[in-house]
């Protein structure tokens, strides 16, 4: 995030599109409901109708993967009515005038038809965000998991930088990071091209500072991502694997490709703290300990850096996985000793400019923001304030582009994927928690009434959905809440693996990232009700909760 998660109380309007906040961010969909309750607008644009839409001043549900051309249309509005920073745009911006020349050929009309919205829901949308500052804007993985996920996230910034909303408080480009630690995993170097704070692996400078911090030569080649690991053992490039954390045999996509690049392998190490799908199809399954039972940090989607501390000794013939990595290390003969995760900390922050001033004492109870660059620095609640990181904001002029598969006469329907409230991802926790549960026991799929009605389906019957990659099954649960034409299934159930459905070539050019929310697919009776599927009721949710109660 741009800014932090408290600002968002103080924003004067709120956009929050492609993330489902109250079901996968609740704490910061408490803020929205604070913000709402103190008078700022609220704009929603998704697919589907999420739980905020019922509280939204103009809530929309455009076509999937149409985001830019959405964007590009709030944006000729906003300049077709004079809304935009003039001043801003002049001192803090560049590359005004080619946005402005393509954003002018998106005219309501045009959105209109490619994105499914009323012109009048555009002007709507373009007049609450422009003339509501400062406008703090919310995306997740509905603007990124997409082929056009990097064009989709660089929108969001044009639209942000064009009402003056960036380097503000209360304003911003905020991506609501998912994971726990997914911006420490990634600050501290977790990606196939940097070090810890972004250093390039292939920049001479720092690959030397690691070298001689390590003492040992580096390679200057940066790594895989994941999209490409799995052809790579496909080809026999890649042969062992080495997975910490993550079950891609519920998570990655096109499940029967990975399957026949994972029994490629000549070697397969899994670290987990439960036997997930994946841990099951290793040569050795590593026991780790979880986050009750160890000390270290996390850093969370604001950028703060936190302690955690441990809660229980680890369960017996389990560590925690820093000593599994040393200990890994040092048998494979590169000594690694560290007295405890305190002394990892230091060493890392040493060698990286944005957490320098940060140490286990000055983390206290609240941790720090970064860039935190010294020992007296406060840290940093928002970023780009005085001017951006690069000097000027740079606008990109984008014009839309198709998802990679759209439906057609063999495969209908557009499906989505992701969330629920109640589960995690591959539901290896949550499933196994009786209060999570009991919430949703079994995968099931969303398809609008008129669908429904369309192919003589009830709620309950078990479909068979299939795409050009495979099909599974799963039980229909027939709600308004999805666009016609459109179905939605969430990501957590092994039985019903929606994973089978999605492509693995379909990625987006830079960030390489699947894109997990557009397929083509079908779907047929497999067979007659077993018994409604009931909606989810929200009783476990603090924000729907209180919503009920009607005390936010
Ligand atoms: N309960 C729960 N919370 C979680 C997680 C979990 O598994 N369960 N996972 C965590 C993780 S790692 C992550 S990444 C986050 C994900 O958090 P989110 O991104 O909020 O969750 P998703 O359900 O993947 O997708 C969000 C929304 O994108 C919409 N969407 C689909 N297609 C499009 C599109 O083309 N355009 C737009 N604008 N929107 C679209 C969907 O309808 C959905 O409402 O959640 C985190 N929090
Ligand atoms: N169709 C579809 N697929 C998706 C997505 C989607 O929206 N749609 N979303 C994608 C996204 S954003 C994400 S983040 C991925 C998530 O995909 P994964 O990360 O593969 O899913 P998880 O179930 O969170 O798996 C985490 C594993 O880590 C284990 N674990 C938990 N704590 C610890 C620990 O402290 N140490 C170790 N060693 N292991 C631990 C858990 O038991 C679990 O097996 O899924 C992606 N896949
Ligand atoms: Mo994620």
């Amino acid at each position: 995030m741009t800014n932090s998660i408290a600002e968002i109380e103080d924003a004067g309007c709120i956009f929050i599109i492609g993330s489902n906040t109250t079901a996968c961010h609740p704490l910061i969909a408490r803020r929205v409901y604070r913000a709402k309750e103190k008078g700022a607008k609220l704009i929603v644009a998704d697919p589907r109708r999420i739980q905020l839409s019922r509280f939204a001043d103009v809530a929309v549900q455009h076509r999937l993967g149409s985001d830019v051309a959405l964007l590009n249309g709030m944006m000729h509005l906003i300049i077709a009515n004079g809304w935009q920073a003039a001043d801003y745009i002049q001192e803090r911006t560049e590359d005004y005038a080619e946005l402005e020349k393509t954003v002018r050929e998106y005219t309501p009309e045009k959105v209109a038809a490619i994105t499914g919205v009323s012109v009048d829901d555009i002007q709507h949308m373009a007049e609450i965000y422009a003339t509501n500052s400062p406008a703090a804007l919310l995306y997740a993985m509905g603007i990124t998991q997409h082929t056009t996920g990097v064009d989709n996230v660089k929108s969001c910034c044009n639209l942000a930088m064009l009402c003056g909303n960036v380097g503000v408080a209360g304003g911003g480009v905020n991506p609501l990071r998912g994971q726990n630690n997914v911006q420490g995993a990634c600050d501290m170097g977790g990606l196939p091209n940097v070090y810890s704070g972004y250093q390039l692996v292939n920049d001479i400078k720092s690959n030397e500072k690691f070298a001689k911090a390590w003492g040992r030569p580096l390679p200057d080649k940066p790594g895989l991502p994941v999209t490409a690991m799995i052809p790579a053992m496909l080809e026999g490039k890649l042969k062992a694997l080495y997975v910490i954390g993550e079950n891609p045999k519920l998570s990655d996509p096109d499940r029967n490709h990975l399957n026949h690049a994972l029994e490629k392998l000549d070697f397969l190490l899994v670290q987990d703290i439960f036997l997930s799908e994946t841990a099951q199809a290793a040569d050795v399954v590593l026991a780790a300990c979880s986050m009750a039972e160890k000390e270290g940090t996390f850093t969370n989607t604001e950028r703060r850096c936190m302690r955690i501390r441990k809660a229980i000794d680890p369960l017996a013939d389990t560590l925690p996985d820093w000593q599994i990595l040393c200990r890994l290390s040092s048998a494979l003969g590169y000594e690694m000793n560290y007295a405890d995760p305190e002394a990892i900390f230091n060493e890392m922050a040493a060698l990286t400019p944005s957490y320098a001033g940060m140490t286990y004492a000055r983390l206290g109870l609240d941790g720090l923001q970064w860039p935190c660059p010294n020992a007296d620095h406060p840290g940093t609640p928002y970023l780009h304030r005085h001017q951006f990181a690069r000097g000027k904001g740079k606008f990109h002029a984008i014009g839309f582009l198709e998802p990679a598969e759209l439906p057609d006469d063999e495969f209908p329907y557009f499906l989505t994927t992701g969330r629920m409230f109640a589960h995690f991802h591959t539901g290896t926790m949550t499933r196994i928690s009786p209060n999570l549960n009991v919430e949703q026991t079994t995968g099931y799929v969303e398809i609008h009434p008129d669908d429904a009605l369309a192919e003589e389906i009830r709620d309950g019957d078990m479909l068979t959905i299939a795409s050009r990659r495979g099909e599974m099954e799963a039980p229909a649960r027939i709600t308004p809440t999805v666009r016609p034409g459109t179905l939605f299934l969430p990501m957590h159930f092994g039985e019903n693996p929606t994973n089978i459905l999605t492509s693995a070539e379909a990625l987006d050019p830079i960030a390489k990232i699947p894109e997990f929310k557009v397929s083509a697919v079908k779907i047929r009776k497999f067979s007659e009700q077993m018994g409604k599927i009931p909606e989810e009721t929200g009783a476990a949710d603090p924000v729907e909760a209180d919503a009920a109660a009607g005390s936010r």
